[in-house]
């Protein structure tokens, strides 16, 4: 049989590679204020370090990443000034010219200039499918696979410390139906305090599911003595407890636990992910984009973890409604998202970046459907948070 297209070969050629050239590469730093200090084991803050990067095409289509750390260089590696030099010194000057839709052929390419540097390198990734996405007029998800999932079930982070200040947080989340999952983060002070003020949270949160991140914050012989406890008062999740290289303790503990226990810090790349699999460090996967450095990648990342029977979380560091666009856009394409999100982040800064594009509500966060990242970057705002104006990078 013969197939005819009814579309003229001129017009079909409507996908201009020429015209999705990256023009220019630009990043800023900002310090956005949180509406509350926010306490983790190895650091807290009070504003959000953000890095930002702008893509323009040579079509004049412009589209954001964005590039995440929490404390400088304390959750991971990077920080908002290595974060920045990398993309100025090694990333912009192998990506500029090419083609923003050549996805795989630019993530290698940024591969051979640096490694590691995933916050950097998934800022760029975050970019360059919101920019040939607006210029395809086509949302990022489309590009990914497909939208399987509208919204997450989204939890809440309590992490000021004070346990009564957390409960106050946490009914006045549930009373507007905003969330009912809260994260505490805990392994900040002796487990014996922590298991009492979560047994307090628990006590006073009915109806709702209380998790814990350890951030690496106890030893194996405090996991034996006080995940039991946990156990005992009813929360849901143990998140990283132990040390990051340390999975071979992950997964004795693992094994011994009863309460499902999170790898994060412990499995970055997709070799890490299949390592933490086959040992069974952890059985369920933390997915972020500033430890797979990129979207594809974090996808990958999801199909290894799945593959090894780990279920998924959809993790964040706190990102604006950038960030957390580009995580959504990942995640509503996965089979399954076993524990929802947790990107709070946007309500976590006392204004968001985005003027629209997001949507908290019954619980839930709607993943974003125009073309892209789906969301309207408020450049205003930006200009005033910035501590590091708009700099474009060299070729
Ligand atoms: C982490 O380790 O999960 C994410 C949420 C939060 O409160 O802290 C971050 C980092
Ligand atoms: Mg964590």
């Amino acid at each position: 049989m013969n197939v005819v297209n009814p579309v003229p070969a001129s017009q079909r050629d409507a996908f201009d590679e020429e015209a999705l050239r990256i023009a220019r590469v630009e990043t800023a730093s900002l310090k956005a204020p949180t509406i509350r200090a926010h306490r983790l084991s190895n650091t807290h803050i009070s504003h959000k370090a953000i890095v930002l990067v702008r893509i323009t095409l040579a079509n004049g289509v412009v589209g954001y990443g964005e590039g995440s750390s929490l404390g400088g260089p304390r959750w991971a590696e990077e920080s908002p000034e290595s974060i920045r030099s990398c993309i100025h010194t090694y990333l912009a000057p192998v990506l500029l010219g090419r083609s923003a839709n050549r996805f795989e052929a630019l993530a290698l390419a940024m591969s051979k200039a640096a490694s590691r540097n995933t916050a950097a390198k998934a800022a760029i990734e975050s970019a360059l499918y919101d920019a040939v996405g607006r210029s395809l007029e086509l949302p990022a998800t489309q590009l990914l696979g497909g939208r399987i999932h509208d919204s997450f079930e989204v939890i809440w982070a309590l992490a000021s410390g004070d346990v009564d200040q957390e409960i106050d947080e946490a009914r006045a989340k549930f009373a507007a139906r905003e969330h009912r999952r809260f994260k505490v983060k805990i392994g900040l002070s002796d487990p014996r305090s922590e298991v009492a003020r979560l047994s307090r949270l628990v006590e006073a949160l009915p109806g709702c599911e209380v998790i814990v991140d350890v951030n690496q914050g106890w030893t194996v012989a405090q996991c034996n003595r006080w995940i039991p406890a946990l156990e005992e008062i009813g929360i849901a999740l143990i998140e990283q407890p132990v040390a990051a290289r340390d999975r071979i303790n992950l997964a004795r503990i693992t094994a011994r636990s009863r309460v499902p226990v999170m790898i994060d810090e412990g499995a970055f790349d997709v070799g890490d992910v299949a390592e933490a699999g086959a040992a069974a460090a952890g059985t369920v996967l933390s997915l972020k984009l500033v430890k797979s450095g990129g979207l594809m990648e974090m996808k990958r990342a999801a199909g290894v973890a799945a593959a090894h029977g780990m279920e998924l979380y959809g993790g964040c560091l706190l990102e604006s409604g950038i960030g957390a666009a580009a995580h959504l856009a990942v995640f509503s394409t996965l089979p399954a998202l076993h524990w929802g999100t947790e990107h709070f982040g946007p309500r976590i800064l006392t204004r968001d970046l985005i003027s629209q594009g997001l949507s908290f509500r019954d619980f839930h966060i709607t993943c974003p459907t125009g073309p892209g990242l789906g969301v309207s970057v408020d450049e205003d705002y930006i200009a005033e948070v910035a501590d590091g104006a708009w700099r474009p990078a060299a070729a």
